[in-house]
């Protein structure tokens, strides 16, 4: 089968690819991903020569270029990961998420729509449990929680959720969703909390913490989450929505102290001196407060179940930056600095 990944140069599709591509031989992956700040083709070093592994680059905003990929690669399914993916950058430029997220994805259905007729196939879209918005202190996101996004990239996931479902309903493209809470692991670009706060820790530079530390997020080792995206694509109905999360809420100051215990074990600091650049900072805007999945659907009709613990996967998240030390000094560019500047200059000077 020839299987479409897009955005499979970012945090998630590098994961996917490497735990797919040598484990499949019988399948041709295509990697689809116009390489944005969020790409790193260092991640995908391991099977950059496998012969079952073909990179094209190329911008889903870009209707002309996404209808002559799937012209010259004939994918007979897709996995859609490509997205502008970071909720504070969509607060300071809400437009790339139109253009990505929304825009994007209605480039790659049409292209679906207008290839396929007959045949098994296959439209797995990966999304996220934020498109529900926030919950208070109880209760959880099911398959059938009503959309309330907060943020322009909630929004826009959101309406990309939207957009599958209605090509599925009008032109009975087989489509699959996928909404999963938070990931972390190896390979994330350090704006996100974990890597950004294990490369700040390395530094010992101040770690931004948004308001009190008190909002919640239920955590799931990205491996994980690519075993249920495997299993959704290969077994789940046509049509259905799976809601992917690892019951393991944690508020993010609890996340950021156990951080700091880890780095210190893992570097012989002392852990006091660490957990001393803890700074609470100015919050985010419509910061939801707390998320959490019920997956019981994916557990009972998949059998799908977390293999990693989060002290299991934080450790080899911490270890995996640690030996990677020449992966992150390669993010940090200008643009990178730039970013850096732009979101925690004002806030961790105050
Ligand atoms: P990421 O930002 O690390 O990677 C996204 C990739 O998509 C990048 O390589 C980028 O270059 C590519 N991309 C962006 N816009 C593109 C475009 N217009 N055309 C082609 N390629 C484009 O993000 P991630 O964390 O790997 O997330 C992957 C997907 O999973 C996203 O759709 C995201 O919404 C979803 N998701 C992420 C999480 C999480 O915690 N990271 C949780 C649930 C769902
Ligand atoms: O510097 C920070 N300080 C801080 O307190 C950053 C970057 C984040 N936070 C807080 C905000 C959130 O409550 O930590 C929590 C996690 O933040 P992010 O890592 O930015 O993730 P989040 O906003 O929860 O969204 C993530 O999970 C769902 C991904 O970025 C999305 O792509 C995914 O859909």
């Amino acid at each position: 089968m020839n299987i479409l990944v897009t955005g499979g140069a970012g945090f998630i599709g590098s994961n996917l690819l490497l735990q797919l591509v040598p484990a499949h031989p019988e399948h041709r992956f295509v990697n689809l991903d116009k390489l944005g700040y969020a790409a790193n083709l260092a991640s995908l070093e391991p099977i950059a020569a496998a012969p079952n592994h073909h990179f094209v680059r190329c911008d889903l905003a870009d209707r002309a270029a996404v209808d002559a990929a799937f012209a010259e690669h004939r994918p007979d399914a897709v996995i859609h990961l490509a997205a502008e993916s970071h909720v504070d950058r969509s607060i300071a430029d809400p437009g790339s998420f139109i253009h990505s997220n929304v825009v994007g994805t209605f480039h790659l259905l049409e292209a679906a729509r207008a290839a396929w007729s007959g045949g098994q196939h296959v439209f797995l879209h990966v999304s996220t449990d934020e498109v529900f918005g926030s919950l208070g202190a109880d209760g959880f996101f099911r398959e059938d929680t009503r959309y309330d996004p907060s943020s322009p990239y909630s929004a826009s996931k959101a309406a990309s959720d939207h957009l599958v479902r209605a090509y599925h309903r009008t032109f009975a493209l087989p489509v699959k969703i996928t909404n999963c809470s938070n990931n972390y692991g190896p390979r994330q670009f350090p704006e996100k909390l974990i890597p950004l706060m294990i490369a700040r820790a390395l530094e010992r530079e101040p770690l931004p913490v948004y308001g009190q530390g008190a909002n919640v997020r239920d955590w799931l080792y990205v491996e994980d989450h690519c075993d249920a995206i495997w299993q959704v694509f290969q077994r789940g109905r046509i049509g259905e929505t799976y809601l992917v999360g690892g019951r393991n809420e944690l508020t993010n100051l609890e996340v950021v102290r156990r951080l700091c215990h880890l780095v210190a074990e893992e570097t012989g600091a002392p852990v006091g001196e660490l957990s001393a650049l803890i700074r609470f900072v100015a919050d985010r805007p419509g910061h939801d407060l707390r998320y959490a999945i019920d997956p019981a659907r994916l557990e009972r009709e998949l059998g799908w179940r977390p293999r990693e613990t989060f002290d299991s996967g934080l450790r080899k998240t911490v270890r995996w930056y640690l030996d990677n030390r020449a992966w992150v000094e390669g993010i940090k560019t200008g643009a990178y600095r730039q970013w850096i500047d732009q979101n925690y200059g004002a806030r961790v000077g105050t």
